[in-house]
């Protein structure tokens, strides 16, 4: 029997967690000398699980473990590496290490299955450097949009300009994308980043539906100005015509069903107390359950952004940076993953989710199903995030439990 010694799972987020651009908080954004060493790392540990490990064109590291020939149809599991600024260590991170146990508990069982099993970690989930998400697995889904190359960072490099420093070929990123005859299905597991299953007392839910999202940055011009020269009426302040815009923007989402906005960034030039800010720049991300209500509210948003600049005479220009489609989970992967529960002793709850993940991309390549784990209240995006360990073992039991009965659909 193969022994691989593989650090536990918990010391694997804690590993992960060290990575970070900045020493006081976790934030590793794609592309970044942080991602490069986590790919490093993670493919170690994908080696020693008896895994071949590789990193794709567009940045994703991807494990491969053959079943009882070699070039078998895969069943692909994994979630993302990248974070948010200020992260929580488990969003993303868990769903890769989980993957990389179960593979390592075949390996040790010395199992080949009649299809291969694949891990892979995604580059770039959240978007927080280039705005738009699911970069990694739109690359992989052959979903990717190459005008992406072109958007700028907050240090105005291009993802092109990224991606060379990187040591990537912007070239080669269509290689990235898989086949559907290779793929048999994607399995995501991650934590729920909400308050459902712990308010039920479950340690894991069946994932039924991953909510839609768009992604707006609104510029207002307005005209800068002397703080103690210019009456009030004769402005164009770009802030406080923003902070109308961004009070209106939630009585609008307040006012329509089962709708979220959130404005999570905002800059304002020139920036000194004693200059009327003549821009300003604030990012949209709207959420609905329903495709149809969240562009209405897109629509309605826009309508009532334009509105007020017209009556402040500020120029408002907004620019769309992602929209990804409610997406259904599939069926199959579905009622294997119950069984999966059941064989595992565990209670099956299902949920949709409200925030988005790669599981969503991944549907337009292949059937593709999500484990939620309870996490400690709701909380996530937000370093006080955190797990029960025996969660985190309920996760691993019942993915292994899935991956070993898995029927090739
Ligand atoms: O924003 C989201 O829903 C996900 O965490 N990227
Ligand atoms: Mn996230
Ligand atoms: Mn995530």
């Amino acid at each position: 029997m193969m022994n691989n010694n593989l650090p536990s799972i918990t010391e694997m987020i804690e590993a992960l967690a060290l990575i970070s651009e900045d020493k006081n908080l976790l934030t590793r954004r794609y592309l970044t000398s942080q991602h490069k060493k986590v790919n490093e790392l993670v493919a170690e540990w994908m080696s020693v699980a008896g895994m071949k490990a590789w990193q794709d064109p567009i940045g994703n590291i991807v494990g491969r473990y053959e079943g009882h020939e070699n070039g078998l149809p895969a069943l692909m599991l994994g979630s993302h590496l990248d974070t948010v600024v200020n992260a929580g260590k488990y969003d993303g991170m868990l769903g890769v290490v989980t993957a990389i146990h179960c593979v390592a508990s075949l390996e040790r069982q010395g199992k080949r299955l009649p299809f291969a099993v694949e891990v892979i970690g995604f580059a770039d989930e959240e978007g927080t450097r280039f705005k738009s998400t699911y970069l990694g697995s739109k690359a992989v889904a052959g979903t990717f949009d190459l005008d992406t190359l072109d958007r700028l960072d907050s240090d105005e490099i291009s993802m092109k300009e990224a991606l060379d420093k990187f040591g990537l070929n912007t070239e080669n990123i269509p290689n990235a994308a898989r086949k559907k005859s290779e793929i048999s299905a994607y399995l995501e597991l991650h934590i729920e980043q909400g308050p459902v299953l712990e308010e039920n007392n479950l340690a894991a839910g069946i994932v039924t539906e991953i909510a839609g999202a768009t992604r707006l940055t609104i510029e207002i011009i307005g005209k800068a100005g002397h703080a103690g020269t210019v009456p009030l009426h004769l402005r164009q302040d770009a802030l406080v015509t923003a902070s109308e815009c961004i009070v209106k923007l939630e009585k609008i989402a307040k006012a329509s069903a089962n709708t979220v906005v959130t404005v999570g960034e905002i800059s304002i030039k020139p920036g000194a107390s004693n200059v009327i800010p003549g821009h300003a720049k604030f990012t949209v991300d709207l959420r609905s359950s329903e495709n149809s209500i969240r562009k209405k509210v897109e629509n309605e948003l826009q309508q009532a952004l334009q509105e007020i600049c017209t009556n402040r005479k500020a120029k408002l220009i907004t620019t769309k940076t992602h929209s990804a489609e409610s997406t259904k989970c599939s069926n199959n992967v579905i009622k294997q993953l119950e069984n999966a529960f059941v064989k595992s002793g565990y209670p099956t709850y299902f949920l949709p989710s409200g925030a988005g993940h790669d599981t969503a991309a991944m549907s337009d390549l292949t059937e593709t199903g999500m484990i939620f784990l309870r996490c400690r209240d709701g909380i996530s995006h937000n370093p006080a995030e955190s797990v029960k360990m025996e969660d985190v073992e309920a996760g691993f039991q019942i993915m292994l439990k899935f991956i070993e009965n898995f029927q090739p659909l």
